[in-house]
């Protein structure tokens, strides 16, 4: 029988499984280095995590590691039902709440080293959390991609710690009534970015599809389609920063300017940015996360499906 211990919370309706203890040594070096150990050597424990029967398409799962700069509070390797994520803001928000319910932190600063950056965050003294993410920008402006069953359809290319195609002019109603249309249209487009050959920078696949509309309570609503086919229930952490390149980048937010980020499911996120000396722009995001399990999973060697249900 495996052990391995988590701690569940969610943040605006997102899950966040963050693994405490249980999974293989992955030795030493940056978080990017021992992602790429676990995805290669150790995938196994990943799925078994987050996949049914234990988890579902929708768990975010989040390895708390040691961090190589003794400095930092911690490291985090984040994952889900499809692979490996680089930042991920809503599970930021929910490491740090875990970790301050575990009695590890206190409120104030700390670094959290990710696969993609370092991230500086807040605890603040009502539990809400800071995240001043690696920095994002805009790398295409209205660009056209033939989506098969849809048409031509348009979207900004924007990182904010994974890679997004932002479409606003999409013709779909965002709405938590709209459920299976969004997915089938945003799958579509998903589809079509990867056999058109459309990628990020460094080859990096756009798996990450943001569709916007207006809200009553917020600047904007969106639906994120992640990779693995599961719709982001919280406004989604980097795809909120990667909103933010571009809004700066089309002159409509100034740095300081806050943007009220409001998810399909009605969460919400505050978000704003600061320009660095070296022009670069880091978005800071702020939302809550709630606990909701502390658990060992188990894993029975005669179980069939006990390293998760692969289809
Ligand atoms: O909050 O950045 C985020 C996120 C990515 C995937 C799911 N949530």
């Amino acid at each position: 029988m495996q052990h391995i211990q988590v701690i569940d919370s969610h943040t605006g309706g997102e899950p966040t499984r963050l693994v405490i203890g249980g999974f293989p040594d992955l030795g030493t070096g940056t978080m990017a280095e021992r992602r790429e150990r676990l995805a290669r050597e150790h995938d196994a424990w990943r799925a078994a995590t987050v996949l049914e029967p234990r988890g579902s398409d929708v768990v975010v799962g989040a390895l708390l590691c040691a961090p190589q700069d003794p400095a930092n509070a911690a490291g985090v390797i984040f994952f889900n039902n499809s692979g490996y994520l680089g930042m991920c803001g809503h599970g930021t928000i929910g490491l740090i709440a875990s970790l301050a319910h575990m009695g590890r932190i206190q409120p104030g600063d700390h670094r959290i080293e990710t696969p993609v950056g370092t991230v500086t965050t807040t605890l603040h003294a009502d539990g809400s959390v800071s995240v001043r993410n690696v920095p994002a920008y805009r790398l295409h402006h209205q660009l056209a991609v033939d989506v098969p069953g849809y048409g031509r359809v348009v979207g900004d290319v924007a990182w904010g710690g994974n890679w997004f195609f932002l479409i606003s002019d999409h013709g779909q109603r965002v709405a938590s009534d709209n459920l299976e249309a969004l997915l089938h249209y945003t799958c579509a487009v998903q589809q079509a970015l990867k056999d058109q050959g459309i990628r990020g920078d460094n080859g990096g696949e756009i798996d990450h599809i943001e569709l916007f509309a207006d809200d009553d309570r917020a600047d904007s609503r969106n639906y994120v389609l992640c990779p693995g086919k599961a719709y982001d229930r919280s406004p989604c952490g980097t795809g909120t920063s990667a909103k933010i390149a571009c809004l700066a980048a089309d002159g409509k937010l100034q740095p300081g300017q806050v943007w009220r980020q409001a998810s399909i499911i009605g969460s919400q996120f505050e978000a704003s940015y600061a320009l660095q000396d070296d022009g670069k722009l880091i978005p800071t995001l702020r939302g809550r996360a709630y606990m909701s399990a502390e658990a060992t999973l188990l894993i029975d060697d005669a179980d069939p499906f006990g390293w998760g249900i692969r289809l």
